[in-house]
């Protein structure tokens, strides 16, 4: 017998790329892909319906030597500390512009995703992240997240676990 789900939503472009690299890691949830905006960690708590901690900003830096780019992926409640980054990175580092960070991502602020970037990137992850049972991050729009555990973030981004704030 077949079975078919014919209510499920049609993800957008961004989003589907998303779930494909996720379930290319083996995610094994869904991109959920609201009506109302996620765009800030506020508004994907609220739509989550979780705690501001549990929520993964991405958050692109760029070296200012290398000319690479930075992922800090922190905690919704935490500011990161700039030279603690460029500390573990060994050079100064710069807040990306809206272009640089979709030329090394593919994706535009606000929908940064963890993982599934178009370029490597090296990756730094918040401590503070750890503690919770699961987390939510953006999944390539700016209505768009996905629930996921520490440890899977942790493994798929392959990121260094650092104090980041
Ligand atoms: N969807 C939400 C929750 S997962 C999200 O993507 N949050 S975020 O924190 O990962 O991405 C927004 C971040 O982009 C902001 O915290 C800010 O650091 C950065 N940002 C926003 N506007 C700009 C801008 N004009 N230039 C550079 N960075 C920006």
């Amino acid at each position: 017998m077949t079975s078919t789900n014919n209510s499920k939503p049609t993800l957008s472009a961004s989003a589907q790329k998303v779930f494909e690299a996720l379930h290319a890691l083996g995610y094994t949830g869904q991109v959920i892909e609201h009506a109302e905006s996620t765009r800030t960690a506020q508004e994907a708590a609220d739509r989550a319906g979780c705690a501001l901690g549990q929520i993964t900003k991405s958050l692109i830096f760029r070296g200012k030597t290398s000319g690479k780019g930075i992922l800090v992926l922190t905690s919704g409640v935490n500011r990161v500390d700039e030279k603690r980054i460029a500390a573990y990175a060994g050079e100064p580092i710069s807040r990306a512009d809206p272009e640089f960070v979709r030329a090394v991502t593919g994706y535009a602020i606000g929908g940064v995703p963890p993982v599934g970037h178009v370029t490597p990137l090296e990756t730094y992850l918040d401590e503070d992240l750890l503690q919770y049972p699961t987390i939510w991050a953006a999944a390539g729009t700016p209505n768009a997240i996905f629930e996921l555990t520490p440890a899977e973030l942790q493994r798929w981004s392959s990121g260094m676990v650092k104090l980041v704030k």
